[in-house]
């Protein structure tokens, strides 16, 4: 063969690897009627018709392969072409992930979802890109507050000592501090079996979490902190995202856009489904004093915001109307 057909050959061959089917893996941690577990799957659904069945996904729910910080990891690798976590995870890999989960950073979910939906959602996503991911969405993940144990949490004196689960991120246990608890960072898997056990009294998550994994039923105080809307993230393999052409790649990402619409409605619905379970089960919803959570948050803000670009993505947020 002379050089040219040689050219001619490889060119042939890397138009036919471009054309190939390719099943994207993606993990979540969730169980399969969980709306991050179900926004994922509609994107694939999504994807595959976009591409005329060119790409589609699979989503390994459960913790299958393996807890938030594995993934990333295998994602980071290329391992994994995909993983939903939520951003607590990336706060030490990609700092601009600490923003949207700063204590009382948000209003309201209209507010969480404007600015996740405009630039600055835009600005933190790309920024994860340098670590090896390639940001593709924010889903919701509502509020988070403080369910504990043994006795209702009504204002900070009562989080004086506790120890309270948080995912594992420095932020999250300086969040903690601030309450006056010592935090315990662990992955989710192991939260039902330490609030049983008693090696923490305490945990904290959003009605979903809290109603799926059943932890109301050990944890029957579920005090309305609201300290948190840290939402979830999806993220692709940048190491996976390169080899995929200019055209797969703008497909990717709109139907991962495609799926937030798709969550939203679900995590509504969700979130009121879960309030009556746990409700029914025997959990007593406490009403907080919240003012005095909030007055106490300065230093996490000053450790954490040092970067004034990220001072000026909080000033922005708050700008936000
Ligand atoms: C849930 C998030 C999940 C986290 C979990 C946790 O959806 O991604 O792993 O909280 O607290 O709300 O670890």
């Amino acid at each position: 063969m002379n050089t040219l057909s040689k050219i001619a050959a490889a060119m042939a061959l890397a138009a036919a690897a471009g054309a190939q089917a390719t099943e994207f893996r993606s993990s979540d941690i969730h169980p399969d009627d969980y709306p991050t577990v179900l926004a994922v799957r509609h994107m694939g659904e999504v994807l595959s018709k976009a591409t005329n069945g060119k790409h589609t996904i699979k989503v390994f729910a459960k913790s299958a392969l393996g807890q938030e910080k594995d993934t990333i990891e295998q994602t980071k690798l290329g391992a994994l072409a995909m993983t939903r976590v939520n951003v607590a995870p990336m706060n030490n890999i990609c700092p601009a992930t600490m923003v949207p989960t700063m204590p009382f950073l948000f209003r309201d979910t209209a507010h969480m979802r404007k600015v996740l939906d405009g630039a600055i959602g835009d600005e933190i996503l790309k920024s994860c890109e340098e670590q090896g991911f390639v940001g593709l969405a924010f889903y919701d993940s509502g509020a988070r507050s403080i369910y504990s144990v043994k006795k209702p949490v009504k204002t900070i004196a009562d989080t004086k000592g506790m120890k309270i689960r948080v995912q594992q991120s420095d932020l999250w246990v300086s969040l903690m501090e601030a309450m006056g608890a010592n935090a315990t960072p662990m992955p989710f898997g192991e939260v039902y079996t330490a609030l049983k056990t008693g090696l923490v009294d305490a945990a904290e998550n959003n009605y979903p979490s809290y109603e799926s994994t059943r932890h109301f039923e050990v944890a029957k105080y579920y005090n309305k902190t609201e300290h948190s809307m840290a939402p979830e993230i999806l993220l692709f393999s940048k190491k996976t995202w390169d080899t995929l052409t200019p055209e797969d790649q703008k497909q990717i990402r709109a139907a991962a856009k495609e799926s937030v619409v798709y969550m939203r409605k679900l995590w509504d619905e969700r979130e009121a489904k879960s309030l009556a379970t746990v409700k029914a089960g025997g959990a007593q919803i406490v009403e907080v004093d919240t003012a005095s959570f909030r007055a106490a948050m300065k230093p996490v803000y000053d450790k954490y915001l040092k970067d004034p670009k990220l001072q000026d993505m909080v000033k922005r947020v708050s700008e936000t109307k």
